[in-house]
């Protein structure tokens, strides 16, 4: 582990004007890595901005993964410890366990945490570890050339998918949120999106609710962030943010899974789809009285 020391002339202060207007959050002055339109940048923010509100950035540490975001420790001014593809969850498992009193979060691309990391990302959530996963899922495998994820939606063209995805071959998208939710351990459990300024508020407000979960010691937190690779997917930053905003967010709807804290658990209708599905299939239950009812 390293302590990477940051002067505080590395990070960003704003035009030498007498007075300080804003001040970008925990995040240095680097040029970035990433292409006009890319999400990563506006959840990096979102972390930097929650972090610094909970006033964690002295003692908290990422664990950065690969993909595009392999540079998350240039942007955020933070200790960082880097992980092998797919094995963030692993590696933060060990920091916090060593280390419970500092806060503790991966940043992992959707293919590092749904592809090559399944098995860590499952097991983590499953044991309840004590740390917060913030999931960039931008439905592709950006850093490499675009090709196809776990969570490519069916029908989308990548360079491996030249004529689309199809689930005969290569199955369905993955619900990684969903499915985490089910597991005792995961205390926090929520899907978000970045497609507009209303939802990036709603996804910082999610992000702080999981390091507040951390802190109060209540098992394995995650954010699913809906993403764009508006390189990958083949399309301008803004094709990109409206593809995000409806095609994206049908196939992956957003919503809080799990809050155990708060009562909120598997099986509750908390989104309104989902409440409106709950209600469809009662009224086709009561239609047709022949089929069981499910167990109570
Ligand atoms: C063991 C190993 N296998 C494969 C790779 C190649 N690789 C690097 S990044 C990446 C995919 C990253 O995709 P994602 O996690 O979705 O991040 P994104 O770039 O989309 O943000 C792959 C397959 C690697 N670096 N190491
Ligand atoms: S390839 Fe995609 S995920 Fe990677 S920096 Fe570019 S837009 Fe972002
Ligand atoms: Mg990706």
């Amino acid at each position: 582990m390293t302590s990477l020391s940051r002067t505080d002339d590395q990070i960003a202060e704003p035009a030498e004007c007498g007075r300080t207007i804003y001040r970008r959050p925990l995040l240095l002055s680097n040029p970035t890595s990433y292409c006009p339109g890319c999400g990563h940048g506006i959840v990096h923010r979102l972390v930097a901005e929650v972090l610094e509100e909970l006033d964690l950035g002295k003692r908290t540490i990422l664990v950065g993964s690969v993909g595009c975001s392999v540079f998350a420790y240039d942007y955020l001014a933070l200790d960082a410890v880097e992980s092998p593809h797919g094995r963030a969850a692993a590696v933060a498992t060990g920091v916090k366990r060593y280390r419970p009193d500092n806060v503790v979060f991966t940043y992992q691309g959707d293919g590092d945490l749904a592809a090559i990391g399944t098995a860590e990302i499952i097991h983590a959530a499953a044991r309840g570890e004590r740390f917060t996963t913030i999931f960039v899922n931008n439905g592709i495998y950006g850093m490499t050339g675009g090709q196809m994820a776990p969570t490519t939606l069916i029908g989308q063209r990548t360079t491996s998918s030249p004529l689309g995805r199809n689930p005969a071959t290569t199955g369905y998208p993955l619900p990684v949120t969903e499915m985490l939710s089910l597991l005792p351990g995961v205390a926090y459990a929520a899907r978000v999106s970045v497609a507009d300024p209303v939802l990036v508020g709603r996804a910082r407000a999610a992000i702080k609710r999981a390091f507040e979960v951390q802190l109060d010691g209540h098992g394995f937190s995650l954010v699913e962030v809906l993403s764009t690779c508006p390189v990958g997917w083949g399309m301008t930053p803004t094709e990109a943010m409206e593809h995000l905003a409806t095609d994206v967010t049908a196939a992956y709807p957003l919503g809080t899974w799990v809050d155990r804290a708060k009562g909120v658990a598997p099986g509750m209708p908390i989104t309104m789809e989902a409440a409106k599905e709950a209600a469809r299939a009662a009224a086709s239950h009561a239609a047709h009285p022949a089929m069981p009812a499910p167990e109570a």
